[in-house]
């Protein structure tokens, strides 16, 4: 009939037919269809000007083909796409060919469109959402309005509206102090991570290892104001509903230590200098086991001592302290490391029960931005302070005695000893005992401490929301009405970032230029823009409607469709985007603008995909050359040949190298399955499917839906073999061929499509139903086992399913004919392969 498998007719023909017939729109908060909804998601791809990447459809197949199985089973399903387009790649990009980003987003979102439409993804085209579009921005810009009109309720646990939420905030600090109320988008003067070579200030997370995520250049820190955004009000939120979503395991993990929470005291020590030093412990247990203070070299009583002429030896300290300020906290804190430090002469701490006085040292492993930047040392029970006592001879006296004897430093927990009025305590009853007499002495309270910081949000560059702020001399800090949103980015010639640290749009003078909206009096715009975080916080909520003009969204729409039930994305964005999005979504639902019946959580679901890498193993990288564009891929093989061999490349969440010969493995499958319509005949049609085309379906259907495709895959291949190249079937009924057809079909889409409408249906396969299976004919009762000795097969015969290893190498050895081949030698070897295979060696 037809050998070869024309994809590139068909392929494009399917595409085009399901746009044309709306077989992917989902039905929007449907009264009629009373149907379950089910929300896919993947992370909107950024936009860049390389295009699409081998990775991106790892995703986006992966939940295509969980999509595509939740419709076939009748779901009503959305499964969106957009793009996340404002951000540094595409301004660079525009500055360096003298371009508008605006016109470089709007051609680099045309290729990645061509690019996905000719892969077939199954999205819902009439609901794609830009972020740097003005309707869609418009929605941002008000959501930081809400965040700028509300604080946090520390009695409610919740965000709520301020007082007189429309009325400016006082610039001044004393002012704002006054009027008390911190807002969650607020303005601070901090010491930022500031990117000389992309020059702008870098969230934390945005900081790998001291350098900059995205150039790589070594981060400098700087003195700037800047909005932030108060997520560490949510931080025992964040940690608590973890416990609501079904998130992997290593995704969990991540945001908890990310977010680090530390239950344990400040406790105050009184310094020779006349100064108190607070300090920050998590186990106020072993305070009798202090023998020595810490402080950060860069710890503002340093600074004052060397000033001061407090400190003796005032020079080393500083030589050190530049030294250290040179290190990442990574390479401070390592507990690997050699500990280096100074001792502080001319200054000694009091021990705040025994009042013996303490040395003080400043060491660099002790680090500026955690905690109060300066520790109670108990070498006994700490490793690094271990290390650094024994480095430089200071006593160590154990306080905790183990439960077990232990080698070295014990840093788990016991009882207490050599610590007066806390001794025989367990270190539990020893932390409330030594808390409840620091508090009653006023020497210290109990506190919490976490990793998490504010969220920087302002960024100094061109490309991205204008913040809605107009700042006024008289009146402070004041929102831009809301009926006058969008505050549109306004087109300009040159926006290339300034070394001064403003943002190029302050070079806009009539734009910058306005009227207070408060006084009416001259008053400037703000000109920081968000970072490309803010857009992505909420896009999963404008998908649900994605055209309303008069709200981000309807709250029946959000109702019906919230909360996503399966996302998908990298593990590189858990501690970015997928913390952001939670963050905001909760703000968002404290405020009554997500409905309560969505929950507090965005997702149910969050899944994650490994990477795929070039051919060694290596990362693909356009510098190493070792990209594969799937463009080359499409045109050579077909879309289905991609999406198939990219589910079938690796278990989903693995890493995997990319493999052309794999490619090829892939094409013969599906050229196998185009042949089976030569086979296809009626005389088998009212005979009852076989053991496998039961087995089939179940592994395939449990296989999607625990996201093991590859598994899923090798399935339909031994199916296909067993029909195809099978010696004992060489027909297959129709009934068993439709049932085939389904399967592939969210992994093959466009070939599924073909060969169905090929026996003459006329509905998409992709709105048909999902086959089912009868459990009881999934499991064979029997197998043939097959028993060889010395390498030849001896016999075979059926025996029981559920054989046992010891019964199935007994009924071998009593095989008549296997008996004949050992010639009376004892067998050296017997293995049993279960469900298979007995061999014997002699
Ligand atoms: C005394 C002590 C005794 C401590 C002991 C630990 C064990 P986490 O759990 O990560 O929050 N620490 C506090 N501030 C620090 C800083 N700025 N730089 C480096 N280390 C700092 O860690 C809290 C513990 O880390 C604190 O409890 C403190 O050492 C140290 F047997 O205090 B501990
Ligand atoms: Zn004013």
């Amino acid at each position: 009939m037809a050998d070869k498998r024309p994809f590139s007719e068909y392929e494009p023909k399917w595409q085009e037919r399901w746009e044309i017939d709306g077989v992917y729109c989902a039905e929007d908060v449907p009264l009629s269809n009373k149907a379950e909804k089910f929300y896919g998601l993947i992370e909107f791809p950024y936009p860049s000007g390389e295009g699409l990447h081998v990775g991106h459809p790892r995703s986006y197949t992966a939940i295509d083909a969980v999509t595509r199985k939740r419709r076939m089973e009748g779901k009503n399903v959305l499964y969106p796409i957009g793009w996340d387009a404002f951000g540094l790649p595409t301004e660079n990009y525009a500055i360096k060919t003298k371009t508008k980003p605006q016109d470089a987003t709007a051609k680099n979102v045309a290729n990645f469109k061509r690019q996905l439409k000719s892969i077939g993804f199954g999205f819902d085209w009439t609901r794609e959402v830009n972020t740097t579009d003005p309707s869609y921005y418009t929605w941002t810009q008000w959501m930081f309005l809400q965040f700028f009109k509300a604080r946090f309720d520390e009695k409610k646990g919740k965000a709520v509206y301020v007082k007189d939420p429309d009325a400016p905030v006082p610039a001044n600090s004393q002012e704002r102090h006054a009027n008390s109320q911190p807002r969650l988008a607020y303005k601070a003067t901090t010491n930022i991570n500031w990117c000389p070579r992309c020059k702008i200030g870098l969230a934390n997370e945005e900081v790998v290892a001291g350098a900059c995520e995205r150039c790589e250049s070594p981060v400098e820190r700087r003195e700037k104001a800047q909005w932030m955004i108060g997520i560490t009000k949510y931080a025992d939120r964040l940690i608590e509903d973890l416990d609501t979503v079904d998130y992997l395991d290593k995704i969990k993990i991540q945001q908890v230590n990310w977010i680090g929470k530390s239950e344990g005291a400040y406790v105050d020590f009184e310094l020779s200098s006349g100064d108190i030093v607070t300090v920050f412990t998590t186990r106020p247990d072993t305070l009798f086991g202090v023998t020595y203070l810490v402080f950060s070299p860069e710890h503002p009583f340093v600074h004052q001592w060397v000033r001061e002429g407090a400190a003796l030896n005032g020079d080393e300290m500083m030589a050190y302290q530049k030294q250290a300020a040179a290190k990442t906290d990574i390479e401070r804190g390592a507990d690997n490391k050699e500990k280096t430090g100074v001792l502080v002469q001319g200054i000694t701490a009091a021990h705040p029960v025994n009042g013996e006085q303490l040395p003080v040292y400043i060491a660099e492993y002790v680090l500026a931005g955690y905690g109060t930047g300066a520790i109670m040392a108990v070498p006994a029970h700490d490793e690094r302070d271990f290390a650094f006592a024994k480095k430089f001879d200071l006593p160590i006296v154990e306080v905790v005695e183990p439960t077990e004897s232990v080698e070295g430093c014990f840093s788990g927990e016991g009882t207490a000893v050599n610590s007066d009025f806390l001794n025989d305590l367990s270190t539990r009853n020893a932390k409330e005992t030594m808390i409840a007499w620091l508090e009653k002495q006023g020497k210290g309270s109990r506190t919490i401490n976490y990793k998490l910081r504010d969220w920087v949000f302002s960024r100094q560059r061109y490309w991205g929301e204008p913040i809605p702020i107009i700042i006024c001399k008289d009146c402070g800090y004041v929102p831009v009405p809301e009926d006058q949103l969008p505050v549109f980015l306004p087109e300009v010639d040159s926006y290339e970032p300034t070394d001064t640290g403003e943002s190029p749009l302050s070079n806009i003078r009539d734009w910058v230029e306005v009227p207070c909206p408060h006084c009416g009096k001259p008053a400037e715009r703000e000109t920081d823009t968000m970072p490309n975080w803010a857009g992505s916080s909420w896009y999963f909520l404008r998908y649900c409607d994605p055209h309303n003009g008069k709200a981000f969204a309807d709250p029946d729409k959000l109702k019906f469709w919230m909360p996503v039930d399966l996302y998908n994305g990298g593990m590189e964005h858990t501690t970015l985007h997928l913390l952001y999005s939670r963050f905001w979504h909760k703000v968002l639902w404290d405020l009554g603008h997500i409905p309560r019946a969505c929950g507090p959580e965005p997702y149910a679901v969050r899944r994650s995909h490994g990477l795929i890498l070039a051919k060694g193993g290596e990362k693909m990288s356009k510098s190493k050359g070792n990209v594969v564009n799937p463009d080359d891929i499409v045109r050579q093989y077909g879309a289905d040949v991609l999406r198939v061999y990219e589910m079938f490349m690796g278990p989903f969440d693995q890493p995997v190298p990319w493999d052309t010969n794999g490619i090829e493995g892939v094409k013969r499958f599906l050229d196998k399955v185009w042949r089976m319509q030569e086979i296809v005949d009626s005389k088998g049609e009212d005979l009852e499917p076989p053991t496998l085309v039961h087995q089939t379906v179940k592994k395939v259907s449990e296989d999607i839906d625990t996201l093991h495709f590859n598994t899923a895959i090798s399935a339909l291949m031994v199916m296909a073999n067993a029909y195809v190249t099978g010696k004992a079937v060489t027909v297959m009924p129709p009934n068993v061929y439709r049932i085939y057809l389904k399967l592939l079909a969210p992994f093959a889409p466009h070939l599924a499509e073909e060969l169905w409408h090929r026996l003459g249906e006329e509905s998409s396969i992709h709105l048909s139903a999902w086959p089912s299976y009868d459990p009881i004919k999934t499991v064979t009762s029997s197998f043939e086992l097959v028993v060889q000795v010395n390498g030849r097969v001896r016999d075979r015969f059926r025996v029981p399913a559920s054989i046992s290893e010891q019964d199935a190498i007994a009924k071998a050895l009593a095989s008549a004919n296997v008996q004949k081949h050992l010639e009376g030698k004892e067998p050296k070897t017997v293995k049993y392969i279960q469900g298979k295979l007995v061999t014997i060696a002699t």
